[in-house]
């Protein structure tokens, strides 16, 4: 027996059309896949926040940052801020985009606080001019 439940959702016409054109652009088939993955997002997205839930989840991000390796320390302050928490960052990738910027990605696995603490300190570091956290779990309750 299957577990899907069909539902019907009343939606504003100019809205439908815009989230239609968004999801063909996306290459989604169809609505469902695309409502599904809203879902999906949201609820990883409040799992992540709950702290006090599940403390055996794995939370995890990717962080990128984007910065200007002429700038004077700033190498050796964000390669120290990551060797600070160096139990929370588990992977990191150096990329260097041009002669001036270098791209770094780090994969970071720990508490909420903690992925948050040092995301928030690389990203706000002077001369880092671009970050971006994605955070995400192994989503073991979702369907
Ligand atoms: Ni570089």
């Amino acid at each position: 027996m299957s577990n899907l439940i069909r539902f019907g959702v009343s939606l504003d016409k100019e809205l439908l059309k815009d989230f239609d054109k968004d999801l063909s652009e996306r290459g989604y088939q169809n609505r469902s896949e695309a409502i599904r993955d809203l879902i999906r997002e949201r609820l990883v997205e409040k799992e992540w926040e709950q702290e006090n839930g599940d403390e055996a989840l794995e939370r995890m991000a990717v962080l990128t940052i984007v910065y200007d390796h002429h700038q004077s320390d700033l190498t050796k302050t964000l390669t120290d801020i990551q060797h600070e928490s160096h139990g929370v960052v588990y992977s990191t990738l150096h990329i260097h985009l041009d002669s001036d910027n270098c791209l770094e990605i780090m994969v970071l696995k720990g508490s909420a606080e903690m992925i948050k603490k040092l995301g928030e300190k690389l990203i706000s570091t002077r001369g880092v001019r671009h970050g971006k956290m994605i955070l995400t779990t192994t989503g073991k309750g979702l369907k």
